[in-house]
């Protein structure tokens, strides 16, 4: 290798080895390393010369570091957790004053934060940069999101601008987040509301498969004609309607279709529920994240279930004319349509407490601007969004009268429609209930809670506040 690479990277899983194959493809030199050196060597033997002479391969972390311009500029794309402590601790005395390292994993917020603050006692500058975009994302162009040191960020701006997806303006879907951790923690949002947009589209399957009785060709037509609704477009409404066309390659029967052999227990790695922890921590309300995080715990507690299935279900719904399934598609159009505004609203509610708690000053119109392209949550209501939180006052109140005109017309009526149904029809329905109970809770002049206050004050002498005079009260109550 005759001259240095621009930047380095750490990890050749799937988003390493190809985040590493966009920035070579985008121009830039880049040098690699992995923890077991067979998968450089692999890496290198496909993917070589792909670029030209982009990319290049090190066996060891000496030689790793060595081939790079200074300051250096390392992504680490390792497991998040312990093995990205374990590799700053690791690689960081093999460094100079002003390297930058940049951890592109999904690492928790309070870690990043931590690791900045370290790594900056030895003078050595530290990211922590979300992505999103899966595999095709990482090769392509995905969302990224970073945040921590400013002045390290404007050393990796040319290159992070290059490789990241473009948003409905054609601007890069990435920019400076704020300080620390804000950066993984736009992405871990981003990931509560993927949970809670993919549980809204699960329970649609359930609906129209149990109670309009589709077959899995008539589920993917329901769903791609969703996908041209302008408040609907979007990458996972678009990948749900290809997934009931996949014909299962395993079976040797012509109309076996993969979905239905795949075992209905969801896995999760930690985003979904670090986003709960912390909305209950910082005091938000995001009941449809909860309940996606809750549906994916239950889905997987297999033994609970089987136990559970001498428990008889009672459904007193009809069966459902053709006129009636034609009415199911609409309502559930429409009751989609309502709850997924509702998941954005509730992460930008969450980013909006954590940026006051943390001191971020965090810009919500760009962060919406950056999920515009490249990212799993990535739709065309997005556009609105970012107008919505935008500085154009006008157009921003304009944007708000539009959809809450969408809530208060017959749109509304129908998604209270498709939850009776579906309720009747025993179709456990906790995201989209959870959104109803969202919007209900806060358009309601009046909640309950006055019985909390008093129950509080009646076991308890916790005072309770009175609505006609101010200060605070107590009661002998027995
Ligand atoms: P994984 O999360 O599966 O991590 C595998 C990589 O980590 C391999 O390169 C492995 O090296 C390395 N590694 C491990 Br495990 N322990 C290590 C250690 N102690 N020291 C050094 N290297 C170690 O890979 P991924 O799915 O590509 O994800 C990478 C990061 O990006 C994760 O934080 C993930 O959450 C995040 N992310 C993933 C996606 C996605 O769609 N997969 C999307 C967005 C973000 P080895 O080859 O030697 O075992």
């Amino acid at each position: 290798m005759k001259d240095k690479s621009a930047i380095g990277l750490i990890g050749l899983a799937t988003m390493g080895a190809n985040l590493a194959r966009n920035i070579a493809n985008k121009g830039f030199s880049i040098s690699v390393f992995n923890r077991t050196t067979e998968k450089t060597d692999k890496f290198i033997k496909d993917f070589g010369k792909e670029s030209g002479d982009k990319l290049h391969g090190s066996k060891t972390l000496k030689e790793f570091v060595a081939s790079l311009e200074t300051p250096r500029k390392i992504i680490l794309l390792v497991k998040a957790g312990k093995p990205v402590d374990d590799m700053i601790t690791e690689l960081s005395p093999l460094l100079d004053k002003n390297d930058i390292i940049i951890d592109c994993g999904n690492s928790h917020f309070k870690d990043t934060e931590r690791r900045q603050k370290e790594l900056a006692t030895r003078n050595l500058h530290f990211i922590g940069c979300g992505i999103s975009g899966g595999e095709e994302g990482a090769l392509h162009g995905p969302s990224l999101m970073p945040g921590g040191d400013k002045s390290a960020w404007e050393k990796i701006r040319p290159i992070f601008e290059k490789i990241a997806a473009k948003d409905f303006g054609g601007k890069p879907c990435v920019v400076h987040l704020g300080d620390f951790g804000s950066g993984h923690f736009v992405k871990m949002v981003h990931n509560g509301i993927e949970y809670a947009i993919m549980q809204l589209l699960a329970e649609s399957y359930d609906i129209l498969k149990n109670l309009g009785k589709f077959s899995n060709p008539e589920l993917a037509k329901i769903f791609s004609g969703y996908n041209k609704n302008p408040n609907l477009k979007s990458f996972l409404i678009e990948i749900t309607a290809k997934i009931f066309a996949k014909k299962d390659p395993e079976s040797s029967k012509k109309d076996a279709y993969l979905i239905d052999f795949i075992k209905d227990s969801a896995g999760q790695k930690g985003t979904g529920k670090w986003t709960t922890e912390i909305a209950h921590d910082l005091g938000v309300f995001i009941p449809t994240i909860n309940a996606a995080v809750d549906a994916r715990i239950v889905s997987g507690d297999t033994k609970g279930r089987q136990m559970c299935k001498v428990l008889k279900l009672t459904p007193t719904a009809k069966k459902l004319t053709s006129s009636g399934k034609k009415n199911l598609i609409t309502q559930l159009e429409n009751a989609l349509e309502l709850s997924i505004i509702l998941c954005y609203e509730q992460g930008v509610g969450l980013l909006t407490q954590s940026s006051k708690e943390y001191n971020w000053n965090l810009d919500l119109a760009e962060i919406t601007r950056i999920w515009q392209g490249g990212c799993i949550i990535r739709s065309t209501y997005l556009k609105n969004l970012t107008i919505g939180l935008g500085k154009d006052k006008t157009a921003a109140t304009k944007i708000f009268k539009k959809i809450t005109n969408l809530f208060a017309g017959p749109k509304q009526k129908s998604w209270r429609r498709l939850l009776t149904l579906s309720l009747e029809s025993a179709i456990p329905i906790p995201a989209f209930s959870a959104s109803l109970n969202f919007y209900d809770s806060y358009a309601k002049a009046h909640l309950p809670q006055n019985l909390i206050q008093a129950q509080r004050d009646f076991f308890g002498a916790h005072g309770y506040e009175r609505t006609d005079k101010k200060g605070s009260f107590h009661t002998e109550w027995d």
